[in-house]
């Protein structure tokens, strides 16, 4: 897989805004938190593979709250630079998200979130999540038509990931590539990647 991103914020520098609540503190470096994301697709899927370093799996607050544990947030745009003075989700926006398994809850939780679906674990997704000894790799093939559908060669698309992580029972740090802590609500700090 081609593309390759390695999120590994410091908290002293500007980026520190990116980690929720400002409280950067929480973050002891990149051991506690940091990974190297994987970007690819084809006709049907847009796969995105996240070697994560994550030195504590922490609890979700409850099973279906797949946000509040360690875990990924995906968000894609398929027509970001379209209707771009509307900063909340649009009809192509979509977040993604990941809870990867615990002891309460052993199976990874995906729910893909956007004004046409609502789902956890939709038919069509592949989800392969596997212990590291450094925290966890996660795999993830999500159906274009659960984003809008295939976008053209050489078309700009809306992207971020955001890295979510629990060492007790709730997200105390999201760290976040190119957007802030508003991503689930407001599009416009989303990165782009071009379509090859
Ligand atoms: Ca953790």
């Amino acid at each position: 897989m081609p593309g390759l991103n390695i999120l590994q914020p410091a908290p002293n520098d500007s980026r520190k805004e990116r980690i929720k609540n400002g409280n950067s503190s929480l973050w002891s470096g990149s051991n506690d938190l940091s990974a190297s994301v994987f970007l690819e697709y084809n006709e049907k899927y847009f796969l995105v593979k996240a070697v994560v370093r994550d030195d504590t799996r922490g609890e979700r607050s409850g099973k279906m709250q797949a946000f509040s544990g360690d875990g990924i947030e995906l968000f894609i745009d398929t027509a970001i630079n379209s209707n771009l003075a509307n900063n909340s989700y649009d009809v192509l926006t979509t977040q993604v998200v990941l809870g990867v398994p615990t002891s309460d809850f052993p199976e990874p939780l995906c729910t893909i979130k956007n004004l046409r679906m609502n789902t956890n674990n939709p038919p069509d997704l592949r989800i392969v999540v596997e212990n590291t000894a450094t925290g966890y790799s996660a795999f993830l093939a999500i159906p274009w038509n659960y984003l809008g559908g295939l976008p053209a060669s050489g078309q700009i698309i809306g992207f971020d990931l955001a890295l979510n992580d629990s060492d007790s029972k709730a997200c105390e740090i999201q760290m976040i590539w190119s957007g802030e802590k508003n991503n689930w609500q407001q599009r416009v700090k989303f990165g782009r990647l071009k379509i090859k």
